[in-house]
């Protein structure tokens, strides 16, 4: 009763989805030497929306020769050259985004109005900060010369597909390293759409190499002999594994992987705008986000108040087809997700926590959950220690700005938290006793390319962003 259908209709989307995506090794779309391909399905409709060409070894290997050959040349680049090329990226990929968001959202299910409004513009500004950097590299590390790694492997995550291929790739260039990059398997159709702008721009052959695949992909470009560093974003399983697979080859890594961060809201916050902070901290990208703020700590006092006013919220907010624009939280990444999520909202109701869920429609077809809010969480239940990754909240309370420190560090992870109250010295204060890499006050999920972004703990090591993340792609001289 609770259902209803809409029209999928994906022939009307502006996307230009190819029917199926090679490999793009050498400058050029290459058939997998695999000859194997893969569907990757639309989670707004849980149909086929294109198939990705699966590379196994010899194609790694291939995509790795590649990147040595063109080494020598793009590293000896003056930084200015190199800049120009990361300019010339960043304005086709600016030409071509409202293509792109709309391939962004069919591909991985975020609303329409996140990949037009956040993932494209800031993927674009990544390029044009780092394309400022080529040149300007003595004053990373004055007095000192900043030398490339030589070819990096990367593998990248599904959550902010063609975001996390800019935050790769774009310090990787500037500072004259070559690449060999896999996007996660569910999303590899903006990546495979973006090696053709690296054509329009005229990048040299073989600077950056695509190879599609699942996992077993991502292990042959890990453990490839010729990876001078491995860049990771992705799950914290994996990324343990990867850090035991290099041990003792000298290859360098950085990792940025999960995350259950607190977001604190203390008495004397400005309380509307904490209400919307909250709400954006969960619910952004369905919250398949590492810094999502999944965990609500709020003051003892103001609690009915507060999760009343976010159950009001909750109830407004607009589920379902990612292509509308009007839609808030879209469709969730794949099926496997799904069945992730819903194993964790279980487990809080089993564990005694009590869920609060809108009214709401969901489409038949497709990958849908409710936004999701649980009270009376304590600390050692599930929900309240591992990350979820999708639209669910969990609520603690806490008395003193003691005993949230104490709640917000009690965590393997320590990627980020947020703070919401009218005292600066307090910020100041929570900022320094967080165990955690970024810390917003009064606001959320912000992000610039100049911020380095990174964890503490098990949510890995390693910067992007800014300064530090250039330094994490290069050696000093
Ligand atoms: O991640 P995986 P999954 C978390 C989140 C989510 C969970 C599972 O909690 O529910 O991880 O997601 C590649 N060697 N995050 O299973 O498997 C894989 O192909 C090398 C948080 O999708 O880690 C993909 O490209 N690579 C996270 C990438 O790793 C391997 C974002 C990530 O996939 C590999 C994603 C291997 N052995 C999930 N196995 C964040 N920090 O934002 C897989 N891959």
């Amino acid at each position: 009763g609770d259902l209803w259908e809409f029209d999928p209709a994906p022939e009307s989307a502006p996307a230009h989805i190819d029917e199926r995506y090679r490999l793009f090794i050498n400058g050029k779309y290459v058939a997998p030497k695999s000859r194997k391909y893969f569907d990757t399905i639309s989670p707004r409709n849980g149909r086929k929306l294109s198939e990705i060409a699966e590379a196994n070894e010899a194609d790694v290997d291939a995509a790795y020769s590649a990147a040595a050959k063109a080494f020598p040349k793009w590293s000896a680049l003056p930084g200015k050259e190199r800049g120009k090329y990361l300019f010339r990226i960043a304005r086709l990929l600016q030409d071509r985004s409202r293509e792109f968001a709309v391939a962004e959202t069919l591909d991985g299910g975020k609303p329409i109005k996140e990949s037009r409004d956040f993932d494209l513009p800031m993927a674009a500004a990544h390029f044009f900060y780092h394309a400022g950097w080529a040149d300007k590299l003595d004053f990373v590390a004055p007095g000192r010369t900043l030398k490339p790694l030589g070819v990096v492997g990367q593998v990248i995550p599904w959550n902010f597909p063609l975001l996390m291929l800019a935050w790769k790739l774009a310090p990787a260039l500037a500072t004259g390293n070559t690449v060999v990059i896999k996007p996660a398997e569910t999303t590899s159709v903006t990546a495979l759409k973006f090696a053709s702008i690296l054509q329009d721009a005229g990048l040299p052959p073989g600077v950056v190499n695509f190879v599609t695949g699942a996992g077993e992909t991502g292990a042959a470009v890990v453990n490839h002999p010729t990876a001078a560093k491995i860049a990771f974003t992705g799950s914290t399983g994996v990324g343990k594994l990867i850090q035991r697979s290099l041990a003792g080859t000298g290859k360098r890594l950085t990792l940025e992987l999960g995350g259950k961060a607190a977001n604190i809201v203390f008495e004397d916050a400005p309380i509307d705008q904490a209400v919307e902070g909250i709400i954006n901290g969960i619910f952004f990208n369905q919250g398949h986000v590492c810094c999502a703020g999944s965990r609500l700590l709020v003051q003892e006092n103001i609690a009915t108040d507060f999760i009343a006013r976010l159950k009001r919220r909750l109830a407004v907010l607009r589920v379902g087809d990612p292509l509308d624009k009007n839609t808030d939280v879209g469709a969730i990444n794949s099926k496997e997700q799904l069945g992730k999520i819903r194993e964790l909202v279980d487990a809080g109701i089993a564990q005694g926590a009590e869920i609060h869920q809108p009214s709401c429609k969901l489409p038949r077809k497709g990958f849908y959950f409710p936004p999701t809010l649980f009270t009376g969480v304590s600390q050692s239940q599930r929900i309240a220690r591992e990350e979820i990754f999708g639209p669910v909240l969990s609520v603690l309370t806490f008395r003193t700005p003691d005993e949230a420190v104490e709640k917000a560090n009690n965590t393997c992870y320590g990627l980020s938290a947020g703070v919401w109250t009218d005292k600066g010295s307090r910020i100041l204060n929570m900022a320094s006793s967080l165990k955690a890499g970024v810390v917003w006050a009064n606001t959320y999920n912000k992000f610039d390319p100049s911020s380095p972004f990174g964890g503490y703990k098990e949510s890995g090591f390693g910067r992007e962003g800014g300064k530090h993340g250039l330094l994490d792609y290069a050696q000093l001289d």
